[in-house]
């Protein structure tokens, strides 16, 4: 898959994406990241990119005609039918739907903000499609198309290996993780739940996804809606919860995070 991203710092985004999954995916050819920095399509004196917004008020707005024409370039350069994906504060949500939609594409043109943002004229003409990561302020749109590339990157058939591949399409895909526990075998007085400890594969295949499904459950239970739960899965969540309420246990009753 070939990203070209659009951004006026193209270190940062190559650095950070020159480490583990993503830095071995462009090492064995599986992707390709080339960036296109908007302040080489400037002629002035001191390459501006930005000016002030018309209306008044603080901040910058990114110009037009630099984006536009990295953009250009990038799309020249992308996959014929790469779409070009701004990332804005304003965008439609990424979730793992969204990843496993961009995965399909052979390109994609990822066009990062600084300042205030874009010229709306700019989003009208050329964006086919706007991604936000969620509703926290970031300083530019680096870090998300990153997120972005990372995300979409772990989806590529051959990228990961085989366990990790069937893990992605397991039986838990949707909900939150179940807790996980290594070496030693006790950490501040605290042990480990019984079932891993005694190698019986079905209990323990059982145990992880009652948890997973409580944890769930307690919180983010907006993901179990819209989600059918079969016979086992729905006796499993009632376990769950009855264990909770009768015994709190070594690993202690399960967080409710409240607002
Ligand atoms: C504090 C500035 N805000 C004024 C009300 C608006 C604003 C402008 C530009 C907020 C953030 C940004 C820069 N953010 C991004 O480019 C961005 C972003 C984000 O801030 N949060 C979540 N996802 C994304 S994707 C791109």
């Amino acid at each position: 898959m070939d990203f070209r991203v659009v951004t006026l710092f193209p270190q940062f985004v190559a650095t950070s994406t020159s480490f583990g999954v993503c830095g071995r995916a462009v090492q064995r050819g599986l992707i390709d990241i080339n960036t296109v920095d908007p302040r080489e399509f400037t002629s002035d004196v001191h390459r501006t990119v930005d000016d002030r917004p018309y209306g008044g008020g603080p901040g910058m707005v990114l110009k037009v005609e630099p984006v536009r024409a990295a953009i250009n370039q990038a799309r020249d350069k992308a996959p014929t039918g790469s779409p070009v994906v701004f990332l804005t504060p304003q965008g439609r949500r990424f979730d793992q739907d969204v990843a496993r939609q961009f995965a399909k594409l052979a390109g994609m043109v990822l066009v990062a903000g600084r300042y205030e943002g874009f010229d709306e004229r700019l989003l009208d003409a050329e964006a086919d499609d706007e991604i936000s990561l969620g509703d926290f302020v970031l300083s530019g749109g680096e870090i998300a198309a990153v997120a972005v590339i990372d995300a979409v990157t772990r989806l590529l058939p051959a990228v990961l290996g085989d366990e990790a591949s069937a893990e992605q399409d397991s039986f838990m895909d949707g909900l939150l993780d179940c807790p996980h526990y290594t070496r030693p075998e006790t950490v501040d007085g605290r042990g480990v739940p019984p079932v891993l400890l005694e190698g019986d594969h079905e209990a323990i295949r059982c145990w992880r996804l009652k948890q997973a499904l409580g944890r769930t459950y307690l919180r983010r239970p907006e993901l179990l809606t819209g989600r059918e739960l079969n016979t086992e899965e729905q006796r499993l969540l009632r376990e769950f919860l009855e264990e909770q309420d009768l015994e709190p246990g070594q690993d202690g009753p399960e967080q409710h995070f409240t607002s």
